[in-house]
Order: structure tokens, then sequence, then C-alpha cells
């Protein structure tokens, strides 16, 4: 493991699933333990067979507790889905992938909600049960559930994301519940803490969007007296992964990172881009947003660490910057 860098606070990472994992990753392994606090996105939350699942929360808690499955990014190594054709058997949807083990996780999950506790309790007890050390943080305890609108009617994130492949034009999404939902406690002190601020390279508009439409929360970044800076999750025109660039593209925003610059252009004051959208750094620089350029795609492990330490060394030089 690298040497832990000399940080004086809490490293903040805003995230959603797969690209927001990695890097929270990266930041995990130079060993900042507990002054790591990742706020994840929770609208992707959805109910199926009476549980309570929240994608994004688990594909972070897995992939700090080194057991997420590599070639999906989501679900558990090594899963199996004997459940799951069970249920198929008794005639339920199989759509969403639910693996044996995975389902513990849920199990346990609603449990602990029909019990009270609240989403940030449950997901600290189990993140901890695996040993992970950072704080995995829920964005709210309130429920708020993505819903996309497309040509075919109004559909819910999972349905238009898993059972019909994001194969629909997106003409807009809403976050329902976001006007009743606040910032955790705990989001808020991370938030309080923090040395700097990290927009993961996760999906500008259902990612990353949710967390910004939260009531009092992007008032918060505009705010902030630290660096904030952002890993770009489009490179050469296309998301690194998933429906990012199509769904910037049909929202009539430019798929580059200055357009993923312009959506957060009130609060950033930094994007580290890759090396082949170099081009670019002088258009970031003219609309007030400091350019770093470099290999912004995670290929491995050792990827996500150098990442996160660049994006730490960068946010640092651009400390007593004044937005
Ligand atoms: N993504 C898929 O594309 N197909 C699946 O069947 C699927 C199952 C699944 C199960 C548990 C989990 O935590 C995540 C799962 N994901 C699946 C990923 C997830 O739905 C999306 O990646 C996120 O919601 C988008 O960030």
């Amino acid at each position: 493991m690298a040497q832990p860098p000399e940080v004086t606070g809490t490293v903040v990472v805003l995230a959603g699933g797969v690209g927001g994992a990695k890097l929270a990753h990266g930041f995990a392994q130079l060993g900042l333990g507990h002054r790591l606090a990742i706020i994840v996105n929770t609208a992707d939350d959805f109910e199926l067979y009476g549980l309570t699942i929240s994608p994004d929360l688990d594909t972070v808690m897995y992939t700090l507790a080194g057991i997420a499955n590599p070639a999906t990014g989501w679900g558990i190594l090594g899963d199996t889905a004997n459940t799951l054709a069970m249920l198929g058997r008794y005639g339920r949807p199989t759509w969403f992938w639910l693996g044996d083990r995975d389902l513990a996780t849920h199990i346990l999950r609603t449990e602990r909600l029909h019990q009270g506790a609240r989403l940030t309790e449950v997901i600290s007890e189990l993140a901890g049960a695996l040993g992970v050390a950072a704080r995995i943080l829920p964005m709210c305890d309130e429920p708020v559930r993505t819903i996309v609108h497309t040509p075919v009617g109004d559909l819910p994130f999972q349905e238009y994301f898993v059972r019909r492949r994001q194969q629909d034009p997106v003409l807009g999404v809403r976050f329902d519940g976001i006007e009743h939902a606040r910032p955790t406690p705990e989001v808020e002190r991370a938030l309080e803490e923090a040395e700097i601020v990290v927009l993961a390279p996760s999906n500008p508009i259902v990612s990353i969007g949710p967390l910004l439409a939260l009531p009092g929360f992007r008032e918060r970044l505009r705010h902030a007296t630290v660096p904030i800076v952002a890993v770009s999750p489009i490179v050469g025109g296309r998301a690194l992964k998933g429906p990012a660039d199509r769904m910037l593209a049909s929202l009539g925003h430019e798929v580059s990172p200055l357009g993923v610059a312009r959506l957060y252009q009130d609060f950033l004051d930094g994007l580290v881009i890759d090396v082949q959208d170099t081009a670019l750094a002088d258009a970031l620089r003219n609309m007030g947003i400091e350019p770093y350029v470099t290999d912004a795609v995670m290929h491995d492990e050792s990827d996500r660490a150098r990442l996160a330490r660049e994006t730490l060394d960068f946010a640092r030089r651009l400390h007593g910057v004044t937005r």
C-alpha cells in the first residue's frame, strides 16, 4: 500500500455506481481510513420481492471490501443465482440479476429498515462487518427515486437501466421524493470536515444529479471554502461506462468534459481530464475551471490509486482559489 498522504481533514468523494466506486477505492488504497467519506447516490434504489435494493451503496461497499465482481463492477465476485432461478420458477421477474450472497445484504438492509434503523446506520453496520474503514454515506435517509422520461413513458430508473438496457432516448429525469429529503447529519459533518471534495467520474445526470438536487446541497458546494474537483466521466467523446454520453446528448448537453464542466460550473474549481481531451484545457481555463490532464481511465487497481493520488495533489494545489 502507498504511503498515506498527509491529510488534515476529510477527503469527501461524491459518487454513483461503478465509476464512483473505482475512484473511491483508489482513495481507500491511499490509506485514508476513516478520513475518507463517500457520499453515495441513493436515487437508483428500488424495491423488489419486498426487499430494498441500494445498488450504488452496495457497489461502493463491495468494491472497498475487495469482494466486487470485477467483470461487471457490481455484485459479488463468484456469486451464484440459485435463489433467482427459483424465483423464476415461481413466475417472478428475473431481469435484475440478484446473486445469492448479494441477497443477504438486501435481506439484512430490509430487516433493519423495518426495525426503524436509518439507511445510514444500516450501511455503516454492513460495511463495518465487511472490514471497510471508509465512511460510506447515503446522500439521505429518505427514499428518493429517479424516474426517466422516455418516448415509451416514465420509467423507474432500474426499468430504464437494466430491464430495457438503456435503449430509450432520455427526454428528462425527475427525482421523486427529493423535496422531502435532506442531506443526513453524517453527510453534513463530512462536508464540514472536508479538506477537498471530489466528484467521481459518475453519470452527471443520474448519479451526481440527485446529490446536487438535494435541498441545500448545491448551495453548500457553492459556498465551500475548500477545493472542489471532478474527474470527467466523458473521455474522447464517450462515457467511460453506461449511458452518460447518450443521456447528455439527448438532454442537449455537449458530450465532452466541457459539457460536464458546464453542469458543475457554479461550484467547480478543477476538472481532471484524459490526455485524449488535452485540446479542451484552454476552454476549461476560460470558464474559470482549472484543468488537470492525465490518464483518467482506470484499467486496474493501481490506476485507481494513481488517479486518486494525482487528484488529491491537484486539488491541494488549487487550495486558496476563490470562486
Ligand atoms: N446492472 C445491470 O446492468 N444488470 C443487472 O442485472 C444488475 C443487477 C444488480 C444487482 C445488484 C446491484 O447492487 C447492482 C446491479 N446492477 C445491475 C447494477 C446497477 O443496477 C447499476 O449499475 C446502477 O444502478 C447504476 O449506477
